[in-house]
């Protein structure tokens, strides 16, 4: 019933648009049988985020039954409350979150409760007190991404003294908590690992960019960067080069999210080790709101399989395949 409202308002303007009346293919007929699904997503910041609002499009299309709309929050969480707040009102059937920072979700999630629209959260995880404010959450396992690493840079990395500069990502994400938090325990475990210099760089290319030159512009001396996404590192690659000095040879880079770009990177020994974080959610969202639809309850978390690529295991055809 919720979201008759919005498909009628839609199907007036439609019909009083276009001028058409009666006959099934009109479209309050095409209307009335989508389902409609309200996404928050955080912003553009990066390939990454690019390909998983691609891949929600892709998923939630009219052809495949759906009317997706979809809010860009620009990385601002107030923004994403706004847009639930809208979702609600507008009576949309279902609401995916891809949420800015984990924490500060309780009051508005107990509004979409309230109204009775499930709520699944995709990508980052959330810190609520009642953990059934939200139906259900498919993601990534950023703990273990940061832990691939460190064992990476053991293997790879450890006949010398290491001092690393330390790109974060939007500090309160459970992607930059999980990933910082793999770092720290390999700083803990080795001696001749110092953290040279930590700081966020947004996820994105301009600030990884910007935080590196301002590092090389203070002679800071430093042989790995450990970047939290492709797009900081891309960043980084800049600046680095534009001192002279070669990614891969003067600077080891370490970096997550494995896009095609960071993978040719890899080819061309730019960046020696690209952690996966796979954003092709769109799909494993549609499944879960489609057992919702069949009355199943589906799983609470699920964890994406992902795995990490360099030098020794990187393919053309792996960065042919790879969808973002
Ligand atoms: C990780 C995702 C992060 C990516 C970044 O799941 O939340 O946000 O690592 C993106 O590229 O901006």
């Amino acid at each position: 019933m919720k979201s008759c409202r919005l498909i009628l308002i839609m199907a007036a303007l439609c019909l009083a648009l276009s001028g058409c009346g009666g006959g099934s293919d009109t479209p309050a007929q095409a209307l009335e049988d989508l389902t409609v699904v309200g996404f928050s997503q955080v912003g553009a910041e990066s390939d990454w985020r690019n390909g998983n609002t691609r891949s929600m499009q892709e998923a939630f299309s009219a052809g495949n039954g759906y009317r997706l709309i979809i809010d860009d929050a620009q990385q601002k969480q107030e923004r994403q409350i706004t847009a639930i707040r809208n979702f609600i009102n507008q009576g949309v059937d279902y609401i995916v979150l891809a949420p800015t920072t984990e924490r500060g979700w309780d009051t508005v999630l107990a509004e979409a409760r309230a109204a009775g629209i499930p709520v699944i959260i995709v990508d980052r995880m959330i810190e609520v007190d009642d953990p059934d404010l939200f139906t259900c959450w498919v993601g990534s396992d950023f703990r273990r991404e940061g832990e691939t690493a460190v064992r990476w840079m053991e293997e790879h990395l450890g006949d010398g003294p290491l001092r690393i500069v330390h790109l974060q990502g939007n500090i309160g994400s459970s992607a930059q908590i999980g990933r910082t938090e793999g770092l720290d325990a390999g700083l803990a475990a080795h001696e001749d690992w110092e953290l040279v210099f930590r700081e966020s760089g947004d996820f994105t290319q301009a600030k990884g960019q910007e935080l590196t030159e301002a590092i090389l512009g203070q002679g800071l001396r430093f042989n790995v960067i450990y970047s939290e996404n492709d797009n900081m590192v891309y960043g980084a690659i800049d600046a680095l080069r534009a001192a002279g000095l070669v990614p891969g040879r003067d600077v080891t880079l370490i970096s997550f999210d494995a896009g095609s770009k960071a993978l040719r990177l890899i080819l061309t020994g730019d960046i020696s080790l690209d952690v996966e974080c796979n954003p092709l959610h769109g799909p494993r969202v549609r499944a879960i709101i489609e057992q919702l639809r069949k009355g199943v309850t589906p799983q609470k978390l699920t964890y994406v399989d992902e795995t990490y690529f360099d030098a020794g295991n990187l393919t053309e055809e792996i960065i042919a395949g790879r969808g973002y």
